[in-house]
Parts: C-alpha cells; structure tokens; sequence
C-alpha cells in the first residue's frame, strides 16, 4: 500500500512518524497507512506520544480488518522461472546470522495444540512422507528487500485437515525454535500457496533458512513467515507475534 500525503504536508502526521522509533517499523508505517488512516491520525490533535501510539495502533487495527476483507483465498501470488532466482538469497531473523539455531532434525518433533483432533506430534520424516508442493515466489521483508527463491513442503490446508484441525477457528499460531513466534488468520492458513516448507532450493532446508520447517506463504511479508517452526496451534485467541507484538501490523499481507 501506498502512502498518501496531502500535497500542503501535515505537520502533525509529519511529527508522528518521526516519534515511530525504529527505522524498520516506520518504514512499514509508512507503508501501511492509507487515507482513512491519515484522516484518523490528522484527527489526532494531542502531540503526546501515546496517544499518536493509540492512533497508530488504531490504524493498524483498521489495516488488519480492512486487509482481511480485501484478501482472496482463491487468487495466486505471482510465481516466477528459476532463472529468476536471487542468489544467494538473504538471511534475516532478529539475530546475526553467527547465531542461527541448529535443530537435531532426528529429535525434532512438530507439537501440535489446541482446536486439533490429532494433536499426536510429528516427525520430520512423516512430513517428508507427505505429497508435496514446490513453488517460485517472492519474499518481501519490510526492512526494504524483496527476494525471489524456491521452496517446497506439504500444502499447510491438507496437512490441517488431516489432522482434524478446526477450520473454522480464526487462528493458527506459531511457535519457533529460536523463541520466535507469530500468528495467522486461518483464511492464509488454507491458502493454496502456504506451504510447511521442508526444503529450499531443492535441497533440505539449511539452518538459515528455517530448518527443519518454517511456514512459506508467498501472500504475507516476511516476518510473518516462521522459521525452525516447533509448534503448530489452532485457535480462537488472538496471539500476536514477535514484531506483531512490537507495532507491526499483524495481518501482514504483501
Ligand atoms: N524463527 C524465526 N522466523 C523468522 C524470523 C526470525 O527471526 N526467527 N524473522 C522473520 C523475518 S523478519 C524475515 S524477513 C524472514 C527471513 O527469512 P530468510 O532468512 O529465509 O530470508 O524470516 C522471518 N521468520
Ligand atoms: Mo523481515
């Protein structure tokens, strides 16, 4: 999305986005606000921090409900040729790289909880053996990079309805190795194109990129894709996520 500006300049909007600390989530702010959240933010007349916190959050509330109603659980996110590939493709989590976790792919187990009839959990192996879906897509992080790379796993829909999760809770979050973790609304979750990605560019996934699994789904941004996933639960309570938590807009859509 696009930001709007009036063409005068509005110095209190102007004054908002300069209080957002972090370079990253003003980017995306910026990004995400629209005309009706300028209007409510424009409304805003105190220029005390927390209160234009409050409007952002608001704002961000409205994106989350609008994007929802806008998003499509048919239409596809663009895929490309493999010449098209980015390489190498960029590695990015809320550490160096020096730190990426290495999980024993052997004692991996996936956990699943909450509105699923088979909570047993599962191995690497199982998921290995189960039919799979490869895809070209691009991956966007809002701290400015854009990246098109491969990735194959088990289609997330038929892997919910195989263990009787309830497709009809609102939705499934996410649990990582690294203590990431994120939510998403189940309208994603059953998207053809989200896959529980097992392998990238082929080959297993490296630890880098989220081994032994992380969620691919080429119709949300970056930090709404878990990496090294270690639970998978379904729900009707809303639980956030890492950067959700920190400002970000929680639906995600890219
Ligand atoms: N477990 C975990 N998953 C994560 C993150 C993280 O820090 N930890 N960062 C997110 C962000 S912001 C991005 S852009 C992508 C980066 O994925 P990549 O390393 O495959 O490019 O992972 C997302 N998933
Ligand atoms: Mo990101």
């Amino acid at each position: 999305m696009k930001m709007i500006l009036p063409n005068d300049g509005d110095l209190m909007l102007k004054d908002a986005i300069a209080r957002v600390a972090q370079p990253s989530r003003r980017a995306f702010l910026q990004r995400s606000l629209t005309l009706g959240g300028l209007s409510l933010l424009t409304g805003c007349s105190s220029s005390d921090p927390d209160s234009i916190e409050q409007a952002l959050s608001a704002i961000s509330r409205l994106n989350d409900r609008a994007q929802a109603m806008l998003f499509d659980p048919t239409r596809l996110a663009p895929t490309y040729p493999a010449s098209m590939i980015t390489r190498p493709f960029p590695f990015n989590a809320y550490y160096e790289e020096e730190e990426v976790r290495v999980v024993d792919g052997e004692s991996w187990r996936l956990e699943l909880s909450g509105l699923i009839a088979n909570r047993a959990p599962w191995t690497l192996a199982q998921l290995r053996a189960m039919p799979q879906q490869s895809q070209i897509t691009r991956h966007i992080c809002v701290e400015g990079w854009s990246a098109i790379g491969q990735w194959g796993g088990v289609p997330f829909a038929h892997f919910l309805r195989r263990v009787g999760a309830d497709l009809s809770a609102r939705y499934v979050g996410f649990k990582c190795a690294d203590d990431y973790f994120t939510s998403i609304d189940m309208a994603t979750a059953l998207h053809p194109q989200t896959i529980m990605a097992l392998t990238y560019d082929g080959q297993p996934l490296p630890p880098r990129y989220g081994f032994p699994m992380k969620l691919r789904m080429p119709t949300k941004l970056g930090y709404k894709n878990p990496k090294h996933v270690q639970a998978v639960f379904v729900t009707n309570t809303y639980s956030g996520g890492y950067w959700e938590d920190q400002g970000y807009n929680w639906f995600g859509g890219s």
